[in-house]
């Protein structure tokens, strides 16, 4: 594979990395490495989801002298009740972000902490549910807005509102296979109720409850999330922006922001940016403050305001071990409670903010919509104060940084690729110049990557090496989450470099559009933006979505979020490749029903693939994209 001067390599962060591990040691400090270690090896009945714990009479665990449970369960009804679990718990979370997104929505006034910063968009919503908009105050149209979004979460009839944009094919497929999701809440609530102790054991049934859970988190609550941060914070468009450890500046006071919520983080760049706070940091001593992120808030912030992404998930205690971090301010999700006590090591403040993530050895200010200005400047200044307590000897933040494009919502997707054949930008432009270019076959298809890190894998290279080799083949990358952060710290963003890893083809529509080739679509909760444009590309060329040459791909993924999102995104219709087994490899018949020809995939037209060796997954995405092809003929 080729590699260029330009990029970084997963050695050489590693080395990076390494030399952080060592200031780790100095101070003693504990690291997910070393927990590695200990955790190692895994227990084989949980790895393979034979280990049932639903009631007391157990745990049960099943091996071929004892069959069945107590209960008289089979190893069947276990796997696929563990696994609909597991999708229930990330349905219900990024769900519950998307709640929280209405319930800030609703907050939202003039000239108050949240207000519309998109007002073509929310009107553009407003019409799509049927709701009048003329003559309306805009605040007004918001405020009914979310409580119309509040109530998809417990309606107790009829299905998620956004499931009408998906093309009528797709709808049909999930009425036959009666997995059109309802409310939110209920398929969370039903999925819990399925897997109580003597309810479902039929792994059939207990599988397509995953894909309506996931289904209502795609097309419902993390499409919620999605839609009305745009309609608060602004639709991403393409900005320039930076990654990798090296964005945090030695100089300065550094902020990291890490979670999924941007309605902290908004506020907390707000406040860094105020010139009395930037003035309080001189006089402090620093030259001023630098926000960074880690994970999918950093993906948010980087979207809208071009925020440098300082790492993804396992780097997360990579940021406090450069001995130079002030704050990391966190939301919920994907924060390691480890962060207490390695902040203590150091000078770190590690301040939680919601309820929802209560952890050790923090501090809590807890956040909410009414009071978001006075805590996010709290937090800036509490920072600022404590930039003199630095340990000048552990302070060692390696160089690594990178160019990254970011910002690609599908508004934003449609109106650069508009200018490869109408030479101007239209923001609401189709995306039939993208299908273009994948019928000649100038580009052969695309792959949606997403996802986390897994210390099952070696960190960050199968994004990366998965992502070149796409390239080469003129497969063009959409990527979310910390996939995303892998491409933009490797340099894989990078507007004008990367498209030395293209193939000819890609290469010059990157070149024509001015775009990376790989391009970041934003957090966990924007896959649902990638199904959005899944949908219009199949409307737009008139086939189904699982005829588009597009694939999913989560290699490295770790959350039950995950599980979630790879339910919704096979049930869209989309062949979804993973590179870590989601526990259910110790019944052959829910491995069939996940992955087999005659499984899910007869309902919804899609499958997935498991393959721990990711070299031969990335064959096998290219040989699904290339028998797409053929069977369209093209
Ligand atoms: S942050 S869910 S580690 S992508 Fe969204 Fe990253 Fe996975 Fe969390």
């Amino acid at each position: 594979m080729k590699d260029w001067a330009f990029t970084t390599t997963v050695e050489e962060m590693e080395a990076a990395t390494n030399a952080l591990l060592e200031t780790a040691n100095k101070v003693g400090a504990d690291t997910w490495q070393k927990r590695v270690k200990d955790q190692t090896p895994h227990c084989g009945f949980g790895e393979a989801g034979t280990c049932c714990r639903i009631c007391s009479m157990g745990p049960c665990r099943i091996t071929p002298k004892s069959p069945r449970g107590i209960c008289g369960c089979d190893v069947h009804g276990i796997v696929a009740r563990n696994y609909l679990i597991f999708t229930a718990g990330g349905a219900a979370t990024h769900s519950d972000h998307g709640r929280e997104i209405m319930h800030t929505l609703h907050q939202t006034r003039e000239g108050g902490n949240y207000q519309v910063k998109d007002p073509e968009k929310l009107i553009r919503i407003a019409k799509e549910w049927g709701v009048e908009t003329e003559g309306k105050d805009i605040y007004d149209l918001a405020h009914e807005i979310a409580e119309i979004g509040l109530l998809e979460y417990g309606k107790p009839f009829g299905t998620q509102r956004f499931c009408e944009r998906a093309p009528e094919y797709t709808q049909k497929l999930w009425e036959a296979a009666d997995i059109t999701p309802r409310a939110i809440d209920r398929e969370v609530s039903q999925s819990m109720h399925m897997t109580h102790m003597g309810c479902s054991s039929l792994a059939e049934a207990l599988i397509r409850q995953a894909l309506r859970a996931g289904l209502s988190d795609g097309w419902g609550g993390s499409m919620m999330g999605t839609e009305f941060s745009d309609v608060m914070f602004g639709t991403p468009r393409p900005i320039d922006t930076e990654a990798n450890i090296g964005v945090m500046e030695k100089d300065n006071v550094n902020i990291v922001v890490h979670g999924h919520d941007p309605s902290l983080s908004e506020m907390v760049v707000y406040f860094a940016n105020d010139p009395e706070m930037i003035a309080y940091a001189k006089e402090m001593g620093a030259k001023g403050i630098t926000v960074s992120g880690v994970c999918c808030t950093s993906n948010e912030v980087t979207m809208r305001h071009g925020i440098p992404m300082a790492g993804n998930y396992l780097n997360q205690e990579n940021v406090v071990l450069t001995g130079a971090c002030e704050a990391i301010v966190v939301d919920v999700q994907c924060i390691f409670p480890a962060l207490g006590p390695l902040s203590k090591c150091f000078h770190t403040k590690f301040i939680t903010t919601s309820p929802i993530a209560r952890i050790p050895d923090s501090e809590f200010i807890q956040f909410s919509a009414e009071t978001a200005d006075v805590s996010a400047k709290a937090i800036v200044k509490m920072a600022i104060e404590n930039f003199k307590n630095r340990n000048p000897e552990l302070v060692h933040i390696p160089s690594q940084k990178q160019k990254a494009r970011v910002g690609y919502s599908v508004e934003a997707i449609k109106g650069v690729l508009d200018t490869v054949a109408n030479s101007q930008l239209d923001e609401f432009g189709t995306t039939k110049p993208l299908i273009e270019c994948v019928h000649s076959g100038v580009i052969r298809g695309a792959v949606a990557m997403v996802g986390c890190n897994n210390p099952k894998v070696r960190p960050d290279t199968a994004h990366i090496n998965l992502m070149k080799k796409m390239l080469e083949n003129d497969i063009i990358v959409i990527t979310t989450g910390c996939s995303a952060q892998a491409a933009a710290k490797a340099g894989l963003m990078d507007p004008v470099q990367a498209r030395e890893y293209c193939g000819a083809g890609l290469k010059r529509v990157c070149e024509l559009a001015n775009i990376p080739p790989v391009l970041h679509m934003g957090s966990c909760v924007d896959i649902s933006r990638m199904m959005i444009l899944a949908s219009d590309i199949a409307k737009d060329w008139g086939i189904n979505i699982s005829q588009v040459p597009v694939v999913g791909c989560a290699p490295e993924w770790m959350s039950e979020k995950a599980v979630s999102i790879g339910n919704y995104v096979v049930a869209t219709g989309i062949e979804t490749f993973l590179g870590v087994d989601p526990y259910s490899k110790g019944s052959d018949e829910v491995t069939r029903l996940l992955q087999g020809e005659d499984g899910i995939k007869e309902w919804v037209e899609a499958k997935f693939v498991v393959d721990t060796d990711i070299e031969s997954l990335g064959d096998k995405m290219i040989a699904c994209i290339e028998a797409k092809r053929e069977a369209l003929g093209i």
